[in-house]
């Protein structure tokens, strides 16, 4: 299916096809909600809900264990989005707003929009920037990117990997789009990513981050942080990652 197409589609057909043992628990939503599971242009505004996943729990195996998946999936992002829309219900300031006008305003006092919204739209994203098998390699649009900005392919895993690895505790390693237009690799503690403006070391349009968090690899790869980022590189969506580099252009 042409990905233009599939992606007009996504927000009717997904709910049929998706297994969503988790989020099917909560409060019943209006199918219409901007905000909703299948909101995939992230343009609603509040209440936010946990995305669907797309996949199994179980579809990453082995590269990433099925446990992992449900407990990171449901309770780690279902609670951002929990605390999330907590937040914005506690101060009116926040209301009305899509997630990605909360990222770029969000202040480093800000403390519970800056977590639970970091980790709203950092997992939003991870759970689509990976699918079981992966994808061939970059198009080449995204692979003339990678080479013109980090020389090769091989590079950039190695700049991306060494980023992931020495990032200390816990956090996220991103692949990013510069004012530019150049790429660029990052690393941001906790939930905090390249959008927050106001926070952020290196800000820019993610468009490719890992989870380094030890709730994303320890169960299978308990301290060996390495390990589980060479595994991840055999899960990239580069078709994901080529469509939120498309949106940067
Ligand atoms: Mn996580």
């Amino acid at each position: 299916m042409e990905k233009r197409e599939f992606l007009k589609t996504a927000g009717t057909v997904a709910a049929g096809l998706v297994f969503l043992p988790l989020a099917s628990c909560g409060p019943k939503k209006m199918a219409t909600s901007t905000g909703g599971a299948d909101d995939r242009s992230l343009q609603g505004v509040s209440p936010f809900e946990l995305p669907t996943l797309g996949y199994e729990f179980s579809a990453l195996v082995p590269h990433v264990d099925a446990f992992t998946m449900e407990i990171h999936h449901g309770k780690h992002h279902g609670a951002y989005v929990a605390n999330l829309n907590k937040a914005i219900e506690a101060s009116s300031g926040f209301l009305g707003k899509t997630i990605l006008e909360l990222l770029q305003t969000v202040t480093s006092g800000d403390t519970a929009i800056r977590n639970n919204g970091g980790g709203h739209w950092n997992h939003s994203m991870f759970w689509r920037w990976i699918k079981p098998g992966g994808a061939e390699q970059p198009g080449t649009e995204l692979m003339a990117a990678i080479t013109s900005s980090f020389g090769s392919m091989d590079e950039f895993k190695k700049q991306f990997s060494e980023s992931a690895k020495t990032r200390f505790g816990s956090g996220w390693a991103w692949l990013c789009v510069g004012q530019d237009k150049n790429l660029f690799i990052t690393s941001t503690p906790n939930q905090d990513n390249p959008l927050m403006r106001k926070i952020a070391e290196k800000s820019g349009q993610p468009i490719l981050g890992i989870d380094v968090w030890e709730h994303a690899y320890y169960l299978n790869y308990q301290n060996k942080r390495p390990d589980y980022i060479n595994a991840f590189f055999q899960i990239i969506n580069w078709d994901e990652v080529l469509l939120s580099y498309k949106q940067t252009m």
